[in-house]
């Protein structure tokens, strides 16, 4: 199949996803068009079957504000039409689906026929899309996909909580590539972060308030009370100013580093001896997936999705937004016992796996051929 995936092009969940569904599609061996404002983060590399478009803005003085989704709608049209696209797979539904709205109304009247498939991702329905700036169109587009999937139930029942919208949804959990994720530990790294053996400590985000990433250095600083240790942060956002203030102003933060934006987060979370999410919601969790693959527990909350992938006293624990205390307990019975660490690297692995590629790709390539069979 030729297909087409639009997606952010950053770190976030909903761009790194849509970008390994594109390249395990084109090692498949179907023909994967990127549409995006910059290439995609994870997608470095030269890959046979990828092809990238760039969605160009051009300024002009009139523009306040640049028009990205018509140019987007525009680069929509032309991807389609100059490489045979059989269908349009948009991640995000702002403002991909309404892009793609317009996108397929244009080709109609050329005469030619566009499925689209829109999959839901997190902010832009609990968030953004349900903000009333944006809800009218958002439930347009949503309703006008042919295809609706959400990366979890919990994301599910959200939309239908949020928008008045019959349609329905599919949920498609997030997928990870196991192989790429379960590597050795390079020892030279882990030796120079923790050169006396501290446990390491690992959070992920993109420092927004809601992922609570305050919530993530008073459990470290808990834990590394009984335990001594070492708290990698990863990711860069508005939070982060603040709190690297913080880590600045108390001695006991001396064992926290900020590594900030990272490509090759595959590389780090093998050194890892557990991985922190206190989100305040998250859909899924994409970040505590790839952490499990990489066979490091994870301490998060139970908001949102999180139950879905994170099992309590299996491959981690949870616990409710905000509650440092139980965090820190459970991180510290964790850690303190090497069996129990054991187990719980080995459960995290094992649920990983139940994401891997092989049970969740094939349920999007279902979606593909149905949504082409039912376009004919
Ligand atoms: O978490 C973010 O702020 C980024 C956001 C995104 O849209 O990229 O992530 C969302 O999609 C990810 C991939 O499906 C999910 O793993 C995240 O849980 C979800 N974030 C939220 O729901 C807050």
């Amino acid at each position: 199949m030729n297909i087409a995936i639009v997606c952010y092009p950053t770190f976030g969940g909903s761009g790194v996803l849509a970008t390994e569904l594109g390249k395990v599609l084109a090692e498949k061996g179907h023909n994967i068009h990127f549409i995006t404002y910059q290439q995609p983060v994870r997608l470095s590399g030269f890959h046979t079957n990828i092809f990238y478009h760039e969605v160009r803005v051009p300024t002009y003085p009139l523009f306040d504000f640049p028009p990205y989704e018509t140019a987007l709608a525009s680069a929509m049209v032309d991807v389609v039409n100059n490489n045979d696209i059989d269908l349009l797979h948009v991640h995000y539904a702002i403002p991909h689906a309404s892009a793609a709205y317009m996108a397929k109304q244009i080709l109609l009247k050329q005469g030619k026929r566009l499925p689209v498939i829109t999959t839901l991702h997190g902010t832009d329905i609990t968030l953004v899309g349900r903000d009333k700036t944006y809800s009218p169109v958002v439930t347009f587009s949503m309703e006008e996909s042919d295809i609706l999937t959400a990366v979890s139930n919990n994301l599910k029942e959200e939309t239908y909580k949020y928008f008045s919208i019959k349609k329905p949804i599919e949920v498609i959990h997030n997928f990870v590539d196991i192989e790429r994720f379960n590597k050795k530990p390079i020892d030279a790294f882990k030796k120079s972060i923790a050169p006396n053996n501290e446990k390491i400590i690992v959070h992920a985000s993109n420092f927004r308030k809601l992922k609570r990433v305050m919530d993530t250095v008073e459990i470290f600083l808990k834990v590394n009370k009984k335990i001594p240790s070492k708290l990698l942060l990863i990711g860069d956002g508005p939070e982060r100013p603040e709190i690297e203030a913080f880590t600045r102003t108390c001695n006991e933060c001396a064992e926290i580093k900020f590594l900030g934006k990272q490509e090759q987060i595959e590389d780090i979370l093998p050194i890892a001896d557990l991985f922190l999410l206190p989100s305040e919601y998250e859909s899924f969790g994409l970040a505590a997936l790839e952490a499990m693959a990489a066979e490091v527990p994870v301490i998060s909350t139970n908001a949102g999705g999180l139950p879905e992938i994170n099992i309590n006293g299996f491959s981690g624990y949870m616990s409710n937004v905000g509650d440092i205390d139980d965090m820190s307990k459970n991180a510290i019975a964790i850690l303190s016992d090497p069996a129990t660490h054991l187990q719980f690297k080995a459960n995290a692995l094992a649920q990983a796996k139940r994401f891997g590629i092989d049970s969740i790709v094939p349920q999007y390539e279902a979606l593909y051929e149905r949504v082409l069979v039912s376009n004919i």
